[in-house]
């Protein structure tokens, strides 16, 4: 057989395109493929729950590949452990309390597994708006990263989700939108977007996972961008607080919907 590159082509676009008609209508569209938004996408799916990722760059995984200052390692505390160990990542004690893990592996393992549950990962895409109706979020307005990046003047798609989340990390941009372009008030104490606060790790890790949850009807926020939203701490490169606020988020979710992790 000879390879024909019309077949290739054709393959490429059929194939994404019943991917992403499937992505355009789900009960949970989660922004920021990083490490909260990875775990949560996962747990989604695992539930059952029908997930759309939308990730900015090519890459997923956040902030997460580079550890710390390029150093290719993330360090967990040891309750965290038992995440990582679901997922069948390699992690090593380093000290009481303290354990290691590849980032590499890490991103890798937690991508393959959100994808093996059945969650679509669409990369290479920003969500650029939101949809809100009646007083509660109702989806997403996205555009290639290219078309972001190039300035060009293209009208988005639209996505339709029972649920969104946020993990866009530091910037927390869905939060920032809903507030800039809708006037809203939410579930901070004082009804806005806080920013984040210098590095504290142990006061971060505890206020990410306190904070993780429904801020607007239809709207979650997890990861770094609840401490952005809440004027929280910055925890640098230790990731339980990742893990667990992706964990609560996703079951906070089911919950609604009626499945379990
Ligand atoms: O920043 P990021 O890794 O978020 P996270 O899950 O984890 C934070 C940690 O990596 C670290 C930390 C704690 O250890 O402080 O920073 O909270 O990943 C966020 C992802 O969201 C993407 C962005 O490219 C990144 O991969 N993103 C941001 N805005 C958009 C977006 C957007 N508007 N549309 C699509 N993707």
């Amino acid at each position: 057989m000879s390879l024909d590159e019309i077949v290739i082509s054709r393959a490429i676009i059929d194939r994404f395109a019943r991917k992403f008609s499937q992505g355009l209508d789900v009960d949970v569209a989660v922004v920021g493929a990083g490490p909260s938004g990875l775990l949560a996408a996962c747990y989604l799916a695992r539930g059952k729950a029908r997930v759309a990722l939308f990730e900015r760059k090519l890459s997923v995984g956040g902030g997460m590949w580079g550890g710390g200052m390029l150093f290719n390692e993330i360090v967990i505390q040891e309750k965290a452990k038992r995440i990582l160990d679901e997922f069948g990542v390699t992690t090593e004690k380093f000290q009481d309390g303290y354990y290691t893990a590849d980032s590499v592996e890490t991103v890798s393992t937690l991508c393959a597994s959100a994808c093996r549950a059945g969650a679509k990962i669409f990369n290479g895409m920003s969500v650029e708006d939101l949809m809100v109706r009646q007083d509660a979020v109702a989806g997403l307005v996205i555009n290639w990263t290219a078309v972001e990046m190039a300035n060009l003047h293209v009208d988005p798609l639209a996505v339709r989700a029972r649920y969104v989340v946020d993990a866009t990390g530091h910037p927390a941009e869905v939060v920032q939108v809903l507030e800039r372009k809708n006037g809203i008030k939410f579930g901070t104490p004082k009804g806005s977007f806080q920013g984040e606060r210098s590095l504290w790790a142990e006061e971060a890790e505890r206020s990410t996972l306190e904070n993780t949850g429904e801020i607007y009807p239809g709207l979650y926020v997890a990861g770094m961008a609840v401490n952005a939203t809440f004027g929280g701490y910055r925890m640098g490169p230790i990731f339980g607080g990742m893990l667990f606020s992706g964990e609560k988020v996703a079951r906070m979710i089911l919950e609604r919907l009626g499945q379990t992790v």
